[in-house]
């Protein structure tokens, strides 16, 4: 693909949480115990996560200034996945049963952090919904009736870059602390 063209090269960014492998394997399970149609596209198990903050397009020479303002307080927490739920917009994601302060903060100093240099058009208020999603082009899928919650250690945030240009695919740039 004439991917080093002419035109600055371009990467769609997001910070998150990169879940380990333990993890990833219990919400894979969990998605097992969900009935779904036909049309629905499951998240592949390598690139599920629960996105902190989208910061969209941007040069990738902007890098650098995006990762420079990505240290903030840390404190790490424990989430407890446990709310399966359907979106209207056809998505299927696992939610945390609360939001713990810590998570709520580190969303709170991402975004202070990142819209003052590197992303302006963060919006200053947004409604935070952590999520996981499980699968889009999902009308009608059944989670289980009981779920049992999977325990996520969190213990830093990624900065991650989504490359649409097929096989679309994550790719962890840096990771924090
Ligand atoms: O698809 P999910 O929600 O799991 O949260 C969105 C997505 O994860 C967010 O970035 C993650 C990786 O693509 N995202 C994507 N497009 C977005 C947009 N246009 C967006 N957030 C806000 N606006």
């Amino acid at each position: 693909m004439g991917h080093a063209s002419a035109h600055p090269q371009r990467v769609r960014l997001f910070v998150g949480l990169w879940p380990g492998e333990a993890v990833r394997d219990e919400i894979v399970d969990h998605a097992r115990a969900w009935v779904w149609p036909p049309q629905a596209r499951l998240t592949h198990r390598e690139r599920l996560h629960l996105t902190l903050c989208f910061l969209g397009e941007l040069p990738a020479q902007r890098i650098p200034e995006v990762v420079e303002r990505l240290p903030v307080r840390f404190e790490a927490f424990e989430l407890r996945l446990g709310r399966a739920e359907v979106w209207s917009g056809g998505q299927a994601v696992l939610r945390p049963l609360a939001v713990p302060g810590a998570l709520q903060m580190l969303h709170d100093r991402l975004g202070r952090a990142l819209r003052w240099h590197a992303a302006p058009w963060l919006p200053r208020r947004s409604s935070f919904a952590p999520h996981v999603t499980l699968a889009r082009d999902v009308r009608a899928a059944l989670p289980p009736p009981h779920v049992l919650p999977i325990a996520w250690p969190v213990t830093g945030y990624t900065l991650i870059e989504s490359d649409l240009r097929p096989p679309a695919r994550y790719r962890v740039l840096y990771e924090y602390p």
